[in-house]
């Protein structure tokens, strides 16, 4: 590596706890967020990755399936959910998402992404037997399914307490839990972007409880909207401490608010100095996550392959098919194949590791070869929402 140059001189006692590998306080947080010195803060936390992944990068081979995007919520930073029967309203049946799951084995995914809307009509049961299928087709295929929002509202709608909810979803064949829907924790901010979701206590206490029944989850925090540094400060401590009971996170993936299309839109997006920072933010406040995801869908591949020298330390994955962030105006392609994957993370001076949902590494020649991905578009959607 080479020297840290610290320009702006606030920034030295952090730099000296790091260094140290002290944890940093809130208020060192704030100073991160608030120094004009990118590149200082940048410094420290490729100092931190590197420390713990050396030169490796992982990205995976995977596939999104959003099984509606009808949706009760109505959250303001959503581009995404639909009224029932409203223009583009959609459902899939369980053979669809059966098919499109079988593409992405066919094409070599280890893991299948499930998030959607809340549904007014579908019974938990709806979801349950799509695990429950996806499973016994494909034993192999880690599910990472429906976030704390999605699984508050199951329990709501099938009358279980969270756990039992949990247990049922495990029980049916999830793996692990995506890290949606934490968006900000602070209730200031869920009041406006999202006021009908559970609040961040709750997520908070939903994602422990998920850890303490053996699935593990991701975290997210969506940033760049009505938020002030204080609070992506507080919630990123609030995940610290979450972890340290639990140690049940995989990964921190830092959201970009993409405005388009949303009751938000007259929010400027954030910009590629805000995404770089808040990869290297977190990575020096998230002192207990092994994994930071630059996810090249929201960053754009060019910000996220940076990314990796400002603190991350995986791309997430091919993708193939993206609703929630290209309803909202994103032009990044929606699949990046594997070999483009691993060109950008090489042309980053890095060592490309493809990695199962938990980041054990994939070794492909142990494996049946894969037919090539199908571009997104080709498969038709059910539009009877
Ligand atoms: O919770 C919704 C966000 C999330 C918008 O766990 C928006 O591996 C920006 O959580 N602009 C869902 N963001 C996506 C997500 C995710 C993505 C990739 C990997 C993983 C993982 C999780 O997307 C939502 C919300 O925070 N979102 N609308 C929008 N207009």
């Amino acid at each position: 590596m080479g020297e840290l140059i610290i320009i702006d001189q606030t920034l030295k006692p952090i730099a000296e706890k790091v260094l140290a590998a002290e944890r940093l306080s809130f208020e060192d947080g704030v100073a991160l967020y608030k120094s004009p010195d990118l590149l200082a803060v940048g410094w420290l936390a490729n100092y931190v990755r590197e420390k713990r992944h050396g030169n490796v990068a992982y990205y995976n081979v995977n596939r999104h399936i959003n099984p509606t995007n009808v949706c009760v919520a109505h959250c303001k930073l959503c581009a995404f959910g639909r009224d029932p029967g409203a223009p583009g309203a959609y459902t899939f049946a369980l053979e669809e998402m059966y098919d499109r799951a079988a593409q992405g084995v066919r094409e070599g995914a280890t893991e299948i992404h499930i998030v959607g809307g809340l549904h007014p009509d579908l019974p938990f049961e709806y979801f349950l037997e799509l695990i429950r299928g996806l499973k016994q087709r494909h034993p192999q295929l880690h599910l990472k399914a429906f976030t704390m929002v999605e699984v508050h509202y199951f329990a709501r709608i099938a009358k279980l307490t969270v756990d039992e909810t949990l247990l049922k979803l495990k029980e049916a064949g999830v793996d692990s839990c995506p890290g949606g829907g934490a968006e900000i924790f602070h209730p200031r901010v869920r009041r406006i972007i999202c006021d009908h979701k559970v609040s961040g206590r709750m997520w908070l206490n939903m994602a422990k409880k998920a850890h303490r029944i053996g699935l593990r989850s991701n975290a997210t925090m969506l940033y760049g909207h009505v938020e002030t540094v204080e609070e992506r400060v507080d919630h990123l401590v609030l995940l610290r401490e979450a972890q340290d009971e639990t140690h049940g996170f995989v990964a921190f993936i830092p959201l970009a608010f993409h405005p388009e299309n949303t009751p938000l839109a007259h929010i400027p997006k954030p910009t590629g100095y805000d995404d770089l920072r808040n990869i290297a933010v977190s990575r020096l406040l998230l002192d207990n996550f092994d994994h930071i995801k630059a996810y090249w869908i929201m960053l754009t591949p060019s910000v996220a392959q940076i990314a990796l020298r400002f603190g991350a330390n995986d791309l997430d994955g091919t993708v193939v098919e993206e609703k929630i962030y290209h309803d909202a105006g994103a032009k990044t392609s929606e699949f990046t194949p594997r070999n483009e994957l691993e060109r950008l993370i090489r042309a980053a001076g890095r060592v490309p590791v493809e990695r199962d949902t938990l980041y054990n590494p994939i070794d492909r020649s142990k494996l049946p070869p894969v037919a090539r991905a199908t571009p997104p578009g080709l498969v038709s959607l059910s539009l009877n929402a």
